[in-house]
């Protein structure tokens, strides 16, 4: 058996005028529960630093590179990399990404047991839009603050496995885990912020919302017999709603334990990366059961036919 004792840390809201460093100490808070109870792996949600700053409409390019990281780790997150290098604890979280060139990314990391970063990963499916919408009841402006991530999916050697990250709206992709499974993946870490209700389609509710989370994140860890964390920013920030509902799935497919507050809670399941060897022999022999020659369209541009 090879054992993950697997912490996932949803985190409750981060208000727009709460600074990082209320936010780190919350996180220390999860990391030391997380050591009491014998955790190897603690995983935090997307953008876990600040409050889902998308949501807002900024035409100012400074207001917006305040949310975000031009070094990682820096002095506002190195007390979690070092409280987790004196507990011995790999930690996985999402985070805003401005390179020194210049370049926004929605990111996330993995470290090992030492504090040192091991993967990094850069969210590659972006949902929302770049212009503010009157018509629309709250806003989602990924793709005006972020660019897709340039890294594809990569999967980690770490842990004695191979761990793979996505983020968010990517867990809703198919391709995201496909591409993981083919290197072999074992288990995916993904944070999320999930809006409550769909602003372009307000009659789909929270209830609906966290059906899709836990349907795409099932699917995706029993096609590619891996185990998947998914880990939510949750509760109500400055009036909008995001669902909780981190979950953290084995290889069958099967939810083996979901947060159930919208709060800062911590799940805690021992994972062993050996449950995803019989799938991957059997059911999702991918060197036996594929057939490339049929699957052309899932990478070619002209493929995709538009709705009605
Ligand atoms: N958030 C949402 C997500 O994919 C969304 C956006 C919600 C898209 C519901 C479609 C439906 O969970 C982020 N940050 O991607």
């Amino acid at each position: 058996m090879r054992m993950i004792n697997v912490a996932a840390a949803q985190m409750g809201p981060i208000q727009r005028a709460e600074g990082r460093q209320i936010v780190v100490r919350r996180m220390l808070a999860l990391m030391d529960e997380a050591k009491g109870k014998g955790a190897d792996l603690i995983v935090y949600p997307e953008l876990a630093l600040t409050t889902f700053f998308p949501r807002w409409y900024m035409t100012d390019q400074a207001e917006v590179d305040q949310w975000f990281e031009r070094e990682m780790p820096n002095d506002a997150v190195r007390p979690l990399f070092e409280r987790a290098a004196h507990h011995g604890m790999a930690v996985s979280f999402g985070y805003a990404e401005l390179t020194p060139d210049g370049h926004h990314f929605n990111t996330a990391i993995l470290t090992d047991k030492s504090g040192s970063i091991v993967g990094k990963y850069r969210k590659v499916h972006l949902p929302g839009h770049s212009e503010f919408d009157p018509e629309r009841t709250h806003q989602h402006l990924e793709k005006r603050y972020f660019e897709p991530g340039d890294i594809g999916f990569p999967v980690w050697r770490s842990l004695e496995g191979i761990i793979g990250m996505a983020v968010c709206n990517d867990r809703r992709w198919p391709e995201t885990y496909r591409v993981m499974g083919l290197q072999g993946v074992e288990m995916v870490l993904i944070g999320y912020n999930t809006p409550a209700i769909n602003s372009q389609k307000n009659d789909e509710g929270p209830e609906k919302r966290l059906f899709h989370n836990r349907l795409s994140v099932q699917a995706g860890a029993y096609q590619n017999s891996c185990w998947v964390v998914a880990v939510a920013k949750a509760g109500n920030e400055d009036g909008f709603p995001m669902i909780g509902g981190s979950i953290i799935v084995n290889p069958d497919g099967e939810i083996v334990v979901e947060a159930k507050s919208e709060d800062d809670e911590l799940l805690v399941h021992a994972c062993d990366l050996d449950a995803t060897v019989f799938g991957k022999r059997t059911i999702f022999d991918f060197a036996q059961h594929r057939r490339i020659e049929h699957y052309g369209l899932i990478t070619s541009r002209t493929g995709a036919i538009p709705p009605p």
